[in-house]
């Protein structure tokens, strides 16, 4: 069974680097990070494939952004830019949630640079946040200047020696935003969709290398309490959570306030809870009876 097991797991490992060329940016990112976690829904426009194959792609939008790229030289890397094509979207989780801290709370990168006399050849991006994943909240933007869409601002800084800090949007570059500006206390996931349909005619599409959290909510912060048919957490507003079996298969779970500020998330049986609130997150197990 060993043997088994082992010419599997060989199989396995041989199909995953047979799918991705990508090198060490083949293995997900691990949570928690300030770098996407996974790629939470994307479609794909046709104008423009680069970097779409699969083993390129979601391999190129997760981690750390293009090293090698400055305000006048692009990223053109496939194992790094990833072209959305007219009209696509990307939608990346972050883990944990990007929160509101003071000024800018993420910065999205495309592939843009600088030419001739302080021109920049841009390629527009509309960004959008969630909570849920279903409801969606648009950055205010002007499709005539492009003001507030991503693309617009070259990767790096000139004159820069040694590694950026990618959280600090001075010496970054890319295009960073504010949850104060669509006043979202926190965000699980942020959306790019092309808008080069605004812009001249060589553009073909926006290109997305990757997007870094500047502050995220802290793990483990919530008071809660696990009780024998669920878990009670403190919070202002009604909390959002997942839950799941020990076999990681989603289930489902109510909430209800059972007091002023007082909430009780109620799953059945053995399950892993991950609670939101505007405060922070928190991550439970426990074995839960059923509800009455
Ligand atoms: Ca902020
Ligand atoms: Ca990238």
């Amino acid at each position: 069974m060993g043997g088994a097991f082992a010419r599997f797991s060989l199989a396995l490992v041989g199909f995953v680097w047979a799918q991705c060329a990508c090198g060490p940016r083949c293995w997900p990112v691990a949570s928690p990070s300030i770098w996407p976690v996974r790629v939470y829904s994307y479609q794909l426009g046709s104008s423009q494939s680069f970097g779409q194959d699969p083993q390129y792609f979601p391999y190129n939008v997760l981690g750390e952004i293009c090293t090698s790229a400055t305000p006048t030289n692009p990223c053109a890397d496939p194992c790094q830019v990833v072209s959305l094509g007219k009209g696509g979207f990307i939608a990346l989780e972050f883990d944990p949630p990007i929160a509101d801290g003071p000024g800018p709370d993420f910065t999205v990168f495309e592939n843009p640079f600088r030419y001739g006399s302080g021109q920049v050849f841009d390629e527009w991006m509309i960004v959008s946040v969630s909570q849920d994943g279903i409801n969606w909240v648009v950055f205010p933007f002007d499709s005539i200047t492009g003001q507030g869409l991503a693309g617009r601002t070259p990767t790096g800084c000139m004159g820069c020696s040694g590694p950026i800090n990618w959280q600090d949007p001075s010496q970054s570059g890319g295009d960073a935003f504010d949850l104060s500006v669509v006043g979202l206390a926190w965000a699980k996931y942020v959306r790019v969709t092309d808008a080069t349909s605004w812009q001249p005619p060589d553009r073909l599409s926006a290109d997305l290398d990757g997007i870094v959290a500047i502050h995220q909510l802290s793990s483990n912060s919530l008071a809660y309490q696990i009780g024998p048919t669920g878990v009670t957490i403190r919070s202002l507003v009604q909390p959002l959570f997942e839950a799941w079996n020990l076999l990681g298969q989603p289930i489902s779970a109510e909430v209800r306030e059972i007091g002023e500020g007082t909430w009780i998330i109620r799953p059945f049986g053995p399950a892993v809870v991950r609670i939101y609130t505007p405060t922070g997150m928190q991550q439970v197990k426990g074995f839960f009876a059923p509800m009455d």
